[in-house]
């Protein structure tokens, strides 16, 4: 074991809050959905009891409808806005309102083939919380073919450009006055603006009038765009779900049902001008007509192809350090600015595991190298910029640390002995 292995499963202990684990200390004081997630992952390489705890956490504060909250406030803090009072969903705990990337199937499954036997149990007792949160995808999010997000957030990738024409559309001029906290706990020029937030709180301030019906926002919300990477991530996670399903001896058809219709949506967000995978507004019917590392999640989902092929390697050949998140031949990147740019580790395993999958091992073992450089030259940052590996956002970072022990670290110092 490395000194960073040690290092790795430090962060994900300090962040240990009993039974869920919050993204870093200060910035994200609570439970979020898809960190939550890789911290599972993380800790099933040490400690697969409390891995399996994480999961059963999360999906424990799904809704009557089968949402999973994108985040749960188990505590109040005053560290982070908007809190549970803004969000005002009325649950217990309280939660935000809207759902994040579902990658839980697909750890899930990693985490069961590591120990089947072991895992088995788990696998039970998180299958049927699982279907129907993909099921809440399938009927509320999928109406329009690939999955929607009614908010920025929802996708995990906050404010990189793939929104920018849907959020031009949101109207962020009342929402009276409140406090950022996350400007004061790192440096503002990596955050999104004031603007962005204006409209974020908008929108949570639109769920809220609606008694945070999903029918109601979808149809009247201030924003709606087709998003590529929760459809990879989706589909990928409906084909995971369907194995575990099947080793359970449950009926999946169903689910089948579901990868396949999301699976045949897929042609409406290739944008051919852009040549690759696209976000779309649904208010207009327009592209975003940028690309993104959504975009390239169509590795994971086995969804790729040779044009996609040339632009992922345009854009990464453009930069030094793993796959930014946004074209850096494009006007709107800024390598710094949180989604707009900067490489995420966590971004590069989800690419990676697709990559392998496909029998790309070049690619992927560059992927995983240059990844590994990132961590080895800074440490546990939350993102970093890809042209020279600054490292941006948070620091003792649990899913990066999670991603060096489950993939980034694989044949660093370990293979050649370092203690
Ligand atoms: C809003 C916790 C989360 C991640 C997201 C990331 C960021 C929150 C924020 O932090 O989003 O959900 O306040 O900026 O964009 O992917 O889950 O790490």
């Amino acid at each position: 074991m490395t000194s960073l292995d040690n290092e790795a499963r430090d962060i994900l202990r300090k962040n240990d809050r009993g039974g869920y684990t919050i993204p870093t200390n200060g910035l994200y004081p609570y439970q979020w959905n898809w960190d939550s997630v890789f911290a599972a992952w993380g800790f099933s390489t040490f400690d697969p009891a409390r891995a399996w705890q994480e999961l059963e956490t999360l999906m424990a504060a799904q809704w009557e409808d089968g949402m999973v909250p994108h985040i749960i406030f188990h505590q109040s803090d005053p560290g982070y806005y908007p809190g549970p009072d803004v969000w005002a969903t009325g649950q217990t705990p309280p939660t935000s309102g809207i759902s994040q990337p579902p990658v839980a199937a697909i750890i899930t499954r990693l985490m069961w083939e590591a120990d089947k036997e072991a895992g088995r149990a788990h696998i039970k007792a998180l299958y049927p919380s699982l279907k129907r949160w993909h099921r809440w995808w399938h009927d509320f999010r999928c109406t329009y073919g690939p999955a929607a997000i009614t908010h920025p957030w929802e996708s995990g990738r906050d404010n990189c450009p793939d929104w920018d024409k849907g959020m031009a559309g949101v109207d962020g001029s009342g929402v009276g006055e409140y406090q950022r906290r996350d400007t004061g706990h790192v440096d503002p020029s990596m955050r999104p603006g004031k603007d962005d937030y204006d409209r974020y709180i908008a929108m949570v301030q639109f769920g809220v009038k609606a008694g945070w019906d999903p029918e109601r926002i979808v149809a009247d919300g201030p924003f709606l765009m087709l998003d590529p990477g929760i459809t990879f991530v989706l589909l990928r996670a409906h084909q995971d779900l369907i194995v575990l399903g099947q080793a359970l001896g449950e009926d999946v058809s169903e689910i089948e049902g579901w990868a396949l219709a999301l699976r045949n949506a897929l042609p409406l967000i290739w944008n051919p001008e852009l040549q690759a995978y696209d976000a779309k507004n649904l208010r207009t019917g327009e592209f975003a007509g940028v690309l993104g590392s959504g975009a390239f999640l169509a590795y994971l989902a086995d969804a790729s192809n040779p044009e996609l092929d040339a632009q992922l390697m345009r854009i990464w050949d453009a930069v030094r350090y793993g796959i930014p998140s946004a074209d850096p031949e494009a006007a709107i990147f800024d390598p710094r600015r949180y989604w707009r740019g900067p490489c995420w580790p966590v971004i590069n395993a989800l690419i990676a595991i697709g990559l392998r999958d496909a029998g790309r091992l070049d690619l992927e073992s560059r992927l995983r190298a240059e990844t590994a450089t990132l961590i080895e030259q800074h440490g546990f940052f939350e993102y970093f910029d890809p042209t020279d590996s600054t490292p941006c956002g948070g620091s003792n970072f649990t899913w990066t640390a999670a991603i060096w022990l489950t993939w980034a670290g694989d044949g660093r110092e370990r293979a050649k002995g370092v203690a």
